[in-house]
């Protein structure tokens, strides 16, 4: 049965979270290739957003009018998006093990034109789809007047994209009190640390600067997230920026705060002992 987007109690939420990280698992062992780390890293973020009474959705009506949207702007990270939409009930947990294979709705980086219920927008090339959020967020809030909500989720090496500041001052300047932005701050990207390939810090001050409400949280509690999104709700002529502090791949032992994990999947022996780390 899937879960359903009632509040669940955080006790509830990390097991979904678990749940969430066994499929990421199973999924990229099958897959022989993508992203395990960041996937690892924020599942706790898309079990408190999808799961933690956050967001108005429904995976029987998936494009209702009026829906909450969610934009991952870091379209590596799919394997996270696609294990909670299929533990919600957007599609059957048996597709995530077609993640990348030809011809599946589960490609490597979100495609619109899979038509992937939960799927709003296609991503990966870094930076923009916290642009295309920015934009939906805008066309509710300024012309469509629409009290929707619009989420997006960026890595921490993606605000290295100059685009993404173009976004950011954009929701400050049309005071998108409708878009909550979250940055996966695991501090690790494709070749290192953040601070080593190229420094984006300090961030609070940074979004501070650009007039968001900012909220910094550790991204592996789950009822801190929880309260995070709802003070972001609450927050009236600016838009917000929840920065989670996580830990790439959290949960599996070898993977754990291992930059070199940002883009491989496990190995079959490697999947088993994730496993079994997971279900310690
Ligand atoms: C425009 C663009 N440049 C480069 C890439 C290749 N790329 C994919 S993920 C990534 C690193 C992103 O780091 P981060 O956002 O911190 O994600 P994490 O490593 O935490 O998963 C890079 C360089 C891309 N997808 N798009």
């Amino acid at each position: 049965m899937p879960y359903t987007n009632e509040r669940q109690t955080p006790e509830k939420l990390s097991e979904i979270a678990g749940e969430i990280r066994r499929d990421i698992i199973r999924s990229l062992v099958v897959a022989k290739s993508g992203h395990s780390g960041g996937p690892l890293g924020s599942s706790d973020i898309f079990a408190a957003l999808y799961f933690g009474g956050v967001m108005n959705y429904d995976p029987n009506n998936p494009w209702m009018e009026g829906r909450d949207r969610f934009v991952l702007s870091a379209g590596h990270m799919c394997p996270v998006l696609y294990a909670t939409l299929a533990n919600a009930g957007f599609f059957p947990r048996s597709e995530l093990l077609t993640l990348r294979q030809f011809g599946s709705r589960l490609q490597g980086h979100p495609g619109r034109d899979m038509h992937l219920p939960g799927i709003e927008t296609s991503s990966g090339s870094l930076g923009q789809g916290l642009s295309i959020a920015v934009g939906m967020a805008m066309a509710d809030k300024l012309v469509d007047g629409n009290t929707a909500r619009v989420y997006s989720l960026t890595g921490d090496g993606e605000l290295q994209e100059g685009s993404i500041w173009e976004a950011v001052m954009s929701a400050s300047h049309f005071k998108l009190d409708n878009f909550c932005m979250i940055v996966d701050n695991n501090d690790c990207q494709i070749d290192g640390r953040i601070g080593d390939v190229m420094n984006v810090y300090p961030l609070k001050e940074k979004f501070e600067s650009f007039n968001f409400h900012t909220i910094e949280v550790d991204g592996h509690d789950l009822a801190a997230l929880v309260e995070a999104f709802e003070e972001a709700k609450s927050v009236k002529g600016k838009p917000t920026c929840i920065i989670a502090k996580t830990y790439m791949g959290r949960g599996v032992s070898f993977m754990e705060d291992d930059y070199k994990w940002h883009g491989n999947p496990p190995n079959p022996a490697q999947a088993e002992q994730a496993l079994a780390d997971l279900d310690a």
